[in-house]
Order: C-alpha cells, then structure tokens, then sequence
C-alpha cells in the first residue's frame, strides 16, 4: 500500500475502528482521519482533518497535503435515514464518491469503497445470495450502493485506478454505536440487555439477516486492500459474512449469559421493509478465493466478546466519577 492513509467519516461506526487498526499497522501519523464534525474530548492518537465530502475542494486539499497513498471513502447515509432523505443520501452517497474517485484518477490513489447487503432487492435471491446476481434495490441507499459497485468497476477498467470493496452485512460493534442502519437493533439490544434486562426490537422476531462482528469487517478491509490484485476477478463488491441470525436467536444466545433477558417487539414498517429485500445469508466464496478471506466469529464468540466488552464500557459511562 502506498504512503498515506485517508479516512473519511472517520467518526462514524466503522470509521471509529478502522483509523485504529490502519494506525497500528502502517504507523500514527500515515493515517489521517477526517469527518465532518470534530472528535469530542481526548487528544486524537494521529492526525485529523475537518472535512465536508461534499466540498471535493477539500478533499483535494488534504489529498495533495499529506500525499495520500490510498482512500477509506466511508462517508455515507445509512439504509433508515437514506429512506427518511433520500435526495440528501443521493448527494452524499454519490456525489461524495464521485469526488473521491476524480480526485484519485488526479492523484494515483487506490479508493476503499463499503458496499453493503443493501445493494440486493427483493429479486435477488435471499439465501446463499450469488456474488453474481440480480441487483435490483427497491431503496435509496440499495441505489446508491449497486451504482457505487459500479461507479468503481468504472473507473478500475476505464482509468486503472485501483478501486476495491466488499458488500458488509450487519455490523455489531461494542466501540461506536451506529446510527440510522436497519440491522442497527443487533448493537441496541447488547446495550439494553446489559442495563434493563429488556429490549423492544424494530424488526419481526424471525428476520433473518447475515452479520459480522467488527474486528472481522475491518480486518476485511484491510485485507482486501492488500490482497495480490492478479488474484482479484471482482475488485469491488466482494461478499463477505460471518453470521446470520434472527433477533430471536440473538436473544437467545445472550440469555446464555443473562438469563433474565426479556425481548418484546415493536416492529418499524420502514426498517421492516428494507430487511425483507436483503439476503438472509451470502455466498462470499469469491473474497474466500480471491483473497483469502475467513472470519474469526460466529454468533456465540461474537455475543461473549460483546458483552465482557460492553459491560466494563457500560459501567464506567454510567459512574458519575467519569462525568466531564
Ligand atoms: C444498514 O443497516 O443500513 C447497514 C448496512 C447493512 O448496510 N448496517
């Protein structure tokens, strides 16, 4: 990988893990994490930039500024608020990536690009889901994430830029909450099984969506990045999963650990009707191949790290000792 690192939406769910994991591997100050808004308390371990993707000026500032090597383009609106602003989602999910991908035909960079399950519709086939397979997406975000995947093919075979990225399933996380996603309740209901014993969830007690747990999804990053490009056939939209569940198993696997843990729900029509276009579970046998790629957790590992994780997190916030 070339020199310097930029990431932006840095902030965000994934961005919040992935600065970290890129700092530890290729060094503090070869990863500049940039977002729109300003990290709050603590001084950041590396360097960060302010920066609106919608302003492709300021994307090249920082590009010709630090000689930036590679992008992380995870600046985007989620599956949920994409559907409640659609236009804005338009904007920030393609205009943003359109200046990250002319910025890099300018500069030589290599772009990261997250697409998602969301980038499959309701014509898709929803179990063992093909790499390559119908893309029809009945949402915004679906759109913008297949026309993201092929926006990338673009300029790969037409400008040689050496764009790559995988579809993500749901991530859980015990580091930054998400914000706006459909598979979000499979962050929540860790937080509130560990503080009320008691969760309503948004989707219908059998949806059955694929899911990985955080270290995996940004070691998949990583990896890809890296990966032997005459290896790679698909560059950009590799499938890649670790688990599939239904918030019913979820809820099971934690009463493994507190056993009182009750789950009601109150199902969202909106968030419900996105689940019920996105695979239930992926094929990812192309990023297995291609590239190597295998996952380190499956429901039960991912539940126990969560909850040893979240636990200590959850105390601490909650001990007015702590309060700035
Ligand atoms: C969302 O729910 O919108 C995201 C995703 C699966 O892309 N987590």
């Amino acid at each position: 990988m070339k020199t310097a690192i930029l990431v932006t939406g840095a902030l965000g769910q994934i961005g919040s893990e992935l600065v970290p994991a890129l700092r530890e591997r290729y060094g503090a100050e070869a990863v500049i994490a940039s977002d729109i808004r300003v990290p709050k308390g603590g001084a950041a371990a590396g360097p960060f930039e302010l920066l609106d993707c919608s302003e492709p000026a300021q994307i090249r500032e920082i590009v010709r500024q630090y000689g930036i090597g590679t992008i992380y383009h995870m600046a985007a609106l989620l599956s949920a608020i994409a559907e409640e602003k659609p236009q804005a989602a338009w904007q920030l999910n393609m205009g943003s990536l359109y200046s990250v991908l002319e910025i890099a035909r300018h500069h030589g960079c290599a772009v990261f690009l997250p697409s998602s399950i969301g980038a499959f519709g309701p014509s898709t086939p929803r179990d063992a889901t093909p790499q390559d397979t119908i893309q029809r997406p009945t949402t915004m975000y679906g759109v913008t994430k297949v026309a993201g995947e092929l926006l990338c093919d673009y300029y790969a075979s037409r400008f040689g830029i050496d764009t790559r990225g995988i579809r993500l399933p749901g991530l859980i996380s015990h580091v930054a909450p998400p914000g706006g996603g459909t598979t979000d309740y499979a962050v929540e209901i860790f937080r509130q099984a560990l503080r009320y014993r008691h969760y309503t969830c948004f989707l219908r007690a059998d949806t059955r969506l694929d899911m990985m747990y955080m270290p995996d999804a940004i070691r998949a990053m990583i990896e890809v990045m890296e990966a032997d490009p005459a290896r790679l056939v698909h560059r950009n939209a590799f499938n890649v999963t670790a688990m599939s569940f239904t918030p019913e198993e979820l809820a099971a696997e934690i009463r493994k650990h507190i056993p009182d843990f009750v789950i009601d729900y109150e199902v969202d029509p909106v968030r419900q009707a996105i689940a019920d276009t996105w695979p239930r579970s992926m094929d990812d046998s192309a990023a297995r191949s291609e590239w190597g790629w295998k996952p380190d957790y499956d429901m039960a590992a991912m539940t126990k790290d969560m909850l040893d994780k979240l636990g200590p997190t959850l105390r601490r916030a909650a001990d007015p000792a702590n309060e700035s």
